[in-house]
């Protein structure tokens, strides 16, 4: 078989952010009626763009799909109470312990993360009570935020919920901060909310935590997870860079044992600058009996 292939050769040039240092993030937990607002303008003086979606009302009942979101990017990993999706305006727990405090309001009729049982009146004391939800990003972004419902938190009987930014995902990486939930009792499905912004764009992953409230039985549900990508994290357009480079490959020549025939091509930086990767070749015109089955990739 001669060589009836064609190469074009297109690398993607990105930009130099791999030795972005894990500054700390600022927290939005302390303004109990208005975290959220402060968090939208935030995420807009940053150049983000918030994405609103994740409300799962497009959800199953029951058990949480930790792919559900994967097209957005984000994966969720539950434990304990969050591992399930239920429907209602939250909890509805009785405690009536000051201060009090509507939040942002009360939690309209929808599906949330949350405990099927009915605590209502009697609370919940189990380890199961709490739980953790870990929202990670298939790229880094520039903030995260949810709202709890029916916190119970009051300075007197504390049940403290806390939410804290990695760089890697799954809870990895560095720690860029940890924010506790403000003390008020936020009962009864009142939605407070807790947000987190990195102005490097480097929150690989966010997690949720939610200690077992052992004393007062507390529980509480989440909904409305926020977040905004890193504008400086968006793929740059691919840099077509043939001129910069030589190809050459040898004949190709057929395996015995898979009847296929192999080649192999080695692309050079001939250039005197430094190519960043990641890198593409585009393989053009081809004919109709001749196209590629598989390509293994190596650098040296
Ligand atoms: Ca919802
Ligand atoms: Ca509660």
């Amino acid at each position: 078989m001669t060589n009836k292939l064609r190469f074009i050769l297109v690398l993607a040039m990105t930009f130099a952010c791999a030795n972005i240092a894990a500054a700390q993030a600022i927290g939005f937990v302390n303004n109990q009626n208005s975290n959220s607002v402060d968090f939208f303008g935030a995420v807009g003086s940053n150049g983000g763009i918030l994405n609103t979606t994740i409300n799962f009302d497009t959800a199953l009942l029951g058990l949480l799909q930790s792919t559900l979101y994967a097209p957005l990017g984000v994966n969720l990993a539950a434990t304990g109470i969050f591992s399930t999706v239920v429907s209602g305006v939250g909890p509805s727990q009785v405690g009536t312990t000051a201060p009090r405090s509507f939040g942002e309001g009360i939690h309209p009729e929808s599906k949330y993360l949350g405990t099927p049982g009915d605590f209502q009146s009697t609370g919940c004391f189990a380890p199961g009570c709490g739980g953790s939800l870990t929202i990670s990003f298939a790229l880094p972004v520039l903030a995260v935020g949810l709202f709890t419902i029916d916190l119970y938190n009051p300075p007197s009987a504390p049940h403290v919920v806390t939410l804290e930014a990695f760089t890697g995902q799954n809870g990895t990486g560095a720690s860029l901060g940890r924010f506790s939930s403000a003390s008020f009792n936020f009962q009864q499905n009142a939605m407070y909310f807790m947000g987190v912004l990195s102005p490097a764009g480097n929150i690989g992953s966010v997690v949720f935590n939610d200690p077992n409230d052992a004393v007062n039985g507390d529980v509480i549900g989440i909904d409305n997870i926020l977040f905004a990508p890193a504008p400086g994290r968006m793929v740059p357009p691919p840099i077509d860079v043939s001129g910069k480079v030589s190809v050459t490959q040898n004949g190709f020549g057929r395996n015995r044992a898979t009847g296929l025939y192999v080649a192999t091509m080695t692309v050079k930086n001939t250039s005197n600058t430094t190519i960043n990767g990641p890198i593409e070749v585009v393989l053009a015109v081809l004919s109709q009996r001749t196209y590629p089955t598989a390509i293994a990739l190596s650098s040296s």
